[in-house]
């Protein structure tokens, strides 16, 4: 088959997703070309069956915003027309879907049809495409789409709650390479780095809804009985006040600010613990790519984590800002060397059930029943 992907470049789980999804696609025998702003981070190299194409937006001193969609939706007509594409799939449905289907539209003016597949992801649905300024054209696109994916139960029962949905949702979950991260381990386990201090790790990209401030809270507890490092690995727009914070807790000498990282899998495979108190997940990446790195998860109940993360088995959950909860439950795990690798054996085993290898030939799947009419 021959696929465009539209995706957003950026270290957000979404594009991380797609590309990895465009990536095991192009390994299964389809040409995939990506269609985003910039090149997708997660994508090094290019072959003859992996395509980038740049949308280029022009800078006209008329817009007080440049009209991505316009570009998008023309670059799409475009690739589509040269290289005789056969679907379109769109990850995060602000302004993807949209631009999707002005897209299908141009083309069956041409006497052209490519079906869109679109994949909801979460804050597309919970945060920002719910907004009474956005909702109705969220609301259009997704229904104008021939099929509709999402990447949690959760997500489906918030879409199906928030919008007036007349198509049916298939939840597909997110996935990981596990031979990537069994690679890593062995790697980690070969360096054998000894150390009396336990590493705590958190990976976003530090926007309020991750609730930065509780994983510094809650790590300054957990050093204060531990001997622990906390790794924040990320970029955004929280980083500050972390930072900020751990300097008025004396913590900064404990805690380590790496940036933005292409092979978390690096860090994660040393770590002990993972923290992911986010306000809304819809399913939380993150901590699957901890949990294929054999880390226990400490989350909050919020979204589609419970779908991942099993409470008292491979880590806990609690409510976002049960502060308190979350220290105890971190301490109880790693003040027990036994029941700290039972958590780890754990998290690790679950991960497994979501193997690019289980979740891919899904879309293989999705993708011949959007060709068949949906
Ligand atoms: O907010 C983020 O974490 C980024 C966002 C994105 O779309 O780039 O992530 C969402 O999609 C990921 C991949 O499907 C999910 O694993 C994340 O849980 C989801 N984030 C939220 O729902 C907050």
């Amino acid at each position: 088959m021959k696929i465009a992907i539209v995706c957003y470049p950026t270290f957000g789980g979404s594009g991380v997703l797609a590309t990895e999804l465009g990536i095991s696609l192009c390994k299964h025998g389809h040409k995939v070309h990506f269609i985003a702003y910039k090149k997708p981070v997660r994508l090094n190299n290019l072959s003859e069956n992996l395509f980038f194409h740049k949308v280029n937006v022009p800078d006209y001193p008329l817009f007080n915003f440049q009209p991505y969609e316009l570009a998008l939706s023309t670059k799409l007509v475009e690739v589509i027309k040269d290289n005789s594409i056969d679907l379109m799939h769109v990850h995060y449905a602000i302004p993807h879907a949209y631009a999707a289907y002005m897209a299908k539209m141009m083309l069956k003016d041409q006497g052209i049809h490519v079906p869109i597949v679109t994949t909801l992801h979460g804050t597309d649905i919970t945060l920002v495409g719910n907004h009474p300024f956005y909702k109705t054209a969220v609301n259009f696109s997704i229904n104008k789409s021939d099929i509709v994916t999402c990447v949690s139960e959760s997500l489906k029962q918030d879409t199906l709650d928030q919008f007036d949905i007349n198509i049916g949702i298939e939840v597909i979950p997110n996935f990981i390479d596990i031979s990537k991260y069994v690679e890593q381990q062995k790697k980690c386990d070969f360096e054998n780095n000894v150390s009396n201090e336990f590493i705590i790790a958190h990976v976003s990209n530090f926007r309020p809804v991750k609730n930065i401030k509780n994983v510094i809270l809650v790590f300054n507890n957990i050093q204060k009985e531990i001997p622990s490092r906390l790794l924040m690995i990320g970029e955004g727009p929280e980083k500050e006040m972390a930072e900020q914070l751990c300097k008025e807790l004396s913590i900064m000498g404990k805690v380590e600010f790496l940036g933005n990282s292409n092979q978390v899998e690096k860090n994660l495979c040393h770590s002990d613990l993972f923290l992911l108190p986010s306000n809304t997940e819809s399913f939380g990446l993150a901590a699957l790519e901890a949990m294929a790195s054999k880390v226990a998860v400490i989350s909050s109940n919020a979204g589609g984590l419970s779908e991942i993360n099993i409470h008292g088995e491979t880590g806990y959950l609690t409510h976002p800002d049960d502060i308190e909860l979350m220290s105890e439950y971190a301490i109880s795990i790693l003040k027990d060397p036994r029941v700290l690798d039972k958590f780890k054996n754990k998290a690790f085993k679950q991960s497994k059930a979501f193997d690019i290898n289980n979740v891919v030939p899904i879309y293989e799947k999705i993708y011949k029943k959007a060709l068949k009419g949906g």
